[in-house]
């Protein structure tokens, strides 16, 4: 049984009084859901603080990249180990706009995965096809190629704790969800392409979580799908009170 995971992706948003300020509201609402986990990725200005302020919380906190070495002349950079040495326990890896902006690739991807699950990170890779991509009915290849990519000479382990995260690249911040429909069946591409990089067992255990215009008002429709293990959301998160909506959606 997949325990759903709704999670909060601040991209370049809130400085950390913002963050301060938006867990003081969040957190007492959202202080008695435990049936789904909750994640936030902050700023890396703001993780620290993030990370005091959930400490005695059942919020996770993420970092939305990394490197994947531990240490070197990489100016700008953040390394796994940095990471978890200051309780970060999750991390966001080929989010589509690290890809395009910062020009991550598939390779740079497999070797972050790696590194996240040797120093204990709860890693969550982003995959997605672009509207070119999808009118070209490309979709499937898209996907099976990245998830491939990421996978190359990952070990299967039960429990699983990969998560995928489905964001097609033409339902971000356009406020233009993919349909629950379109959700369901690229999840199952997913996972079948999960089980064939690490058994069905391991795919069974595989956390498939959709991201792309998540909203107060369709994460119901979204979570109603089998396939749709949980949400990435990002537009909708910077509000306490909307994500408090979307993660306390059934109730
Ligand atoms: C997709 C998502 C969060 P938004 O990037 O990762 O953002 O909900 O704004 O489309």
């Amino acid at each position: 049984m997949r325990k759903p995971l709704i999670a909060a992706n601040w991209k370049m948003y809130k400085t950390p009084d913002e963050s301060l300020a938006f867990l003081r509201e969040f957190l007492p609402l959202v202080k008695d859901h435990t049936r789904d986990d909750i994640a936030i990725f902050p700023t890396m200005s703001s993780l620290a603080y993030v990370i005091g302020a959930c400490k005695d919380h059942h919020v996770d906190v993420g970092a939305q990249t990394m490197h994947w070495l531990n240490e070197g002349p990489y100016t700008g950079q953040t390394s796994p180990t940095m990471l978890a040495s200051i309780g970060c326990d999750h991390i966001l890896l080929g989010h589509s706009e690290r890809r395009i902006y910062a020009n991550e690739t598939d390779d740079m991807v497999n070797w972050k995965l790696k590194a996240a699950l040797a120093h204990g990170l709860v890693p969550i890779v982003c995959v997605g096809e672009s509207l070119e991509k999808r009118q070209s009915g490309l979709t499937e290849a898209v996907l099976r190629w990245q998830i491939s990519c990421a996978l190359n000479g990952i070990k299967a382990s039960i429990p699983c704790s990969i998560t995928i995260a489905y964001e097609p690249v033409w339902a971000i911040g356009t406020g233009s969800s993919a349909t629950p429909a379109q959700v369901g069946e690229a999840h199952q591409i997913i996972r079948r392409e999960v089980a064939a990089r690490l058994g069905q067992e391991c795919a069974d255990d595989t956390r498939v979580i959709y991201g792309g215009s998540v909203k107060p008002d369709n994460i119901a429709t979204f979570m109603a799908e089998e396939e749709i293990d949980g949400a990435l959301v990002g537009g909708a998160s910077l509000d306490p009170h909307s994500f408090a909506d979307i993660v306390r959606y059934k109730e």
